[in-house]
C-alpha cells in the first residue's frame, strides 16, 4: 500500500487530509486525481508547485495593501524561529474551495471576491452584530504575530500574521452563560469558489472551538501576513490562526462566527471522525490514524536529504494553553 505515510515527499498521497472515506467510496473527483496513480500525482504536484513557483504569477510583497501592526506583547505570540519565505506561504496552500492540491489556491483563488465582506456574529451573545470588513479591522490595534502553523498532513511554516485576538471581538459580543463552543462559518459560493460543490467536503468549511480556547489570547483573527493584507489564497479578507491546533482548525474567509452550546460538527470531523477529532490539538504522541504525528517537514527545508523535526506538544505553544486541558485525556479528546 502505498498511502502510509503522510508528507515525506515520496509516497504521499494526493492529499492525507483527502480521508479514507473519500477514497473508499471512490468519488469521481478522486478517480480523475488518481487516475495517474498516487506516486504521479505525488510527483506532478510538487512539479505543478515549482513551476508556479518559478512561472510566479503569485502575489509578492509590496503589491497588496499594507497593514501596519505593532509587534504583539502577547506571551508566545513572537517565535525568533525563521520566517517562512512569502512564495512558499502563499503558493503552497490548503483551501479546498479551489482545489486540493497544494498549488491550486495561489492558481485558482483570484476569483474569491473580498469586498464588500460581511461577519455576522450571531447564537448565544447578548449583542449579535453584522460587522463590515472595514469595521473589523479597526475594532482593535493590530498586531503582528509570528506563529507556527502545522498542517496535519505532516509539514509547517512560520508566518508573521497581523491580526488581533479573537477575544476582542468576543467581548463586545457578549456570550450568554450557556455559550460553551463556537461556531466558524467559512465562505461557500460556488460561483467564486470552484470547488464548492465538490464531494470532497461538506460545504460550507466550517471549523469550531471551545469558548475558552476561542477567548485565549494566542487565537488571532487575522486579517493580513508579512506586513500586508491577506492574499485570497491564504484566506482573504479574515480567517483565524489558532497556533497550537492542527492547520485545519484555522478557517479561512469567515462569514460567520455563531455561539453555541453543544460542541458543533466541523468539516473535517464530518468527512472522518476517526481521524479528525473535534480538538485537534499538534500533539507528537497521538498519531493520525495512517500515519506518526511525531515529526514535520518545515516547508523551505524540504530539499530531499532535509532532516525532518521533532513536532512539539501543542506546537510548541505548551507553556501557554497546557492549563487549558488540564485533567482531559488528550488520546480520547484528539
Ligand atoms: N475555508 C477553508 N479554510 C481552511 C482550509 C480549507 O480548505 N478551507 N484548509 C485548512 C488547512 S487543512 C490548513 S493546513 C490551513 C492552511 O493554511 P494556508 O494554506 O494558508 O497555509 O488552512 C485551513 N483553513
Ligand atoms: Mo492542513
Amino acid at each position: 500500500m502505498l498511502i502510509k505515510s503522510s508528507d515525506d515527499g515520496f509516497i504521499h498521497p494526493i492529499s492525507s487530509e483527502i480521508t479514507s472515506r473519500t477514497l473508499y467510496e471512490g468519488r469521481r473527483d478522486m478517480l480523475r486525481l488518481m487516475a495517474g496513480g498516487v506516486a504521479g500525482a505525488a510527483l506532478a504536484s510538487w512539479a505543478a508547485r515549482d513551476a508556479l513557483a518559478q512561472a510566479a504569477p503569485f502575489q509578492r510583497p509590496g503589491k497588496l495593501a499594507a497593514l501596519p501592526a505593532r509587534k504583539s506583547g502577547v506571551a508566545g505570540a513572537m517565535t525568533l524561529e525563521k520566517v517562512t519565505d512569502y512564495k512558499d506561504a502563499s503558493t503552497y496552500n490548503n483551501f479546498y474551495e479551489f482545489g486540493t492540491d497544494k498549488s491550486d489556491p495561489a492558481r485558482n483563488a483570484h476569483t474569491l471576491k473580498t469586498t464588500p465582506w460581511t461577519v455576522e456574529v450571531e447564537g448565544l451573545v447578548r449583542k449579535p452584530a453584522k460587522y463590515a470588513l472595514e469595521d473589523l479591522l479597526k475594532l482593535s490595534a493590530q498586531e503582528e504575530r509570528i506563529y507556527r502553523l502545522r498542517c496535519v498532513e505532516g509539514w509547517s511554516m512560520v508566518i508573521p500574521w497581523v491580526g488581533y485576538s479573537l477575544s476582542e471581538l468576543i467581548k463586545r459580543v457578549e456570550p450568554l452563560g450557556n455559550a460553551r463552543y463556537v461556531e466558524f462559518v467559512t465562505q461557500a459560493d460556488p460561483k467564486t469558489m470552484p470547488f464548492v460543490g465538490s464531494s470532497v467536503l461538506e460545504w460550507p468549511y466550517v471549523e469550531g472551538l471551545r469558548l475558552d480556547e476561542a477567548m485565549h489570547p494566542l487565537t488571532l483573527l487575522s486579517f493580513g501576513m508579512y506586513g500586508e493584507v491577506l492574499p485570497n489564497q491564504s484566506g482573504a479578507p479574515v480567517r483565524l490562526v489558532v497556533p497550537w491546533k492542527y492547520g485545519f482548525k484555522s478557517g479561512k474567509s469567515l462569514v460567520k462566527i455563531r455561539f453555541v452550546e453543544k460542541e458543533p460538527r466541523t468539516a473535517w470531523n464530518k468527512a472522518a471522525a476517526q481521524e479528525y477529532g473535534f480538538y485537534s490539538n499538534v500533539n507528537p504522541n497521538v498519531d493520525h490514524p495512517r500515519w506518526s504525528q511525531a515529526t514535520e517537514r518545515r516547508i523551505g527545508e524540504d530539499g530531499l536529504f532535509a532532516k525532518k523535526r521533532k513536532t512539539l506538544m501543542f506546537n510548541g505553544y505548551e507553556a501557554q494553553v497546557g492549563q487549558l486541558y488540564a485533567g482531559m485525556d488528550l488520546k480520547k479528546y484528539f
